[in-house]
């Protein structure tokens, strides 16, 4: 028996059954990092390969319950959370942070699958803008999620850093824009500074020729709360969760009939 406990991520999240994305990718993400991961569903997804065909949010008070008895029983080094269904169960993750504030917080907020179905409504958008933005240390929002949450278009570097002034004037700490779908696929991170200002850094990555996609945004979060578990810097944790997410995409295979996941545990060989 080991004696030595692993630190524990807490994933909050759906549960996408062709675990592309969602908590059961988290487990896996987190597991690759050699942490032990629990989780808190917030919504059942119908969803294959091939698209979200429907889903049911957690009833709330389940939401609440769950997140009260995990963090009494394994408290986290970091939580990240993902999709949230509706704006009562992100009401109630607001609620439960503000009442029980965790370390490492990395919000992904989900507002669309990339099939393109809506995974939170306006009230739930509305909700995540004004209650969980200052809730988290670090968000990490795709161009449409930045463009959405900061309403504006963001489509390139200026954009994005114009997305991200407007994202930190709504009580946002730490801002990364994912912008693997631009020409020149580059993230940003935006860092918060004692002084008030923000410092930029850019991470340059390649296109990675793959089908096998489903799940980049849900792995990239929760590596990065890895990371920041095991005690890495912001801007390290940034880097070494892009270079995880690479290795997952060159090392995917095709599953079914549509988009396949990540292989997110690529360094396990059984
Ligand atoms: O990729 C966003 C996402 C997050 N979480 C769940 C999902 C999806 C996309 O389909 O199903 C549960």
């Amino acid at each position: 028996m080991n004696e030595q406990k692993p630190k524990v991520v807490l994933s909050i999240a759906g549960f996408d059954p062709s675990s592309g994305a969602g908590v059961t990718a988290d487990l896996k993400t987190i597991a690759a990092h050699g942490l032990y991961g629990v989780a808190c569903i917030t919504a059942l997804t119908v969803q294959t390969t091939q698209g979200v065909l429907r889903f049911e949010t957690a009833h709330p008070e389940l939401v609440r319950q769950t997140l009260e008895a995990l963090v009494d029983d394994t408290p986290p080094s970091a939580v990240k959370i993902g999709m949230l269904g509706s704006a009562e169960v992100a009401a109630v993750v607001a609620e439960f942070l503000r009442s029980k504030p965790q370390s490492n917080v990395v919000l992904d907020p989900v507002l669309r699958s990339s099939s393109g179905a809506d995974l939170l409504d306006d009230a739930g958008t509305n909700l995540l803008r004004r209650e969980l933005l200052v809730l988290a240390d670090l968000v990490t929002p795709n161009l449409d999620e930045a463009g959405r949450l900061a309403g504006m278009r963001v489509h390139g570097l200026e954009s994005m850093q114009e997305a991200c002034r407007r994202l930190k004037e709504l009580g946002s700490r730490n801002v990364v824009v994912k912008g693997g779908h631009l020409e020149s696929p580059t993230d940003l991170l935006a860092e918060s500074q004692a002084g008030g200002g923000l410092r930029f850094r850019s991470y340059p990555g390649e296109k990675i020729a793959t089908n096998n996609t489903h799940g980049t945004g849900c792995a990239f979060s929760t590596a990065i709360a890895c990371n920041l578990a095991i005690g890495l810097r912001l801007d390290a944790a940034v880097l070494a969760a892009k270079n995880y997410v690479a290795a997952a995409l060159r090392n995917s295979y095709p599953s079914g009939k549509g988009v396949g996941a990540v292989n997110h545990l690529f360094g396990w060989k059984g």
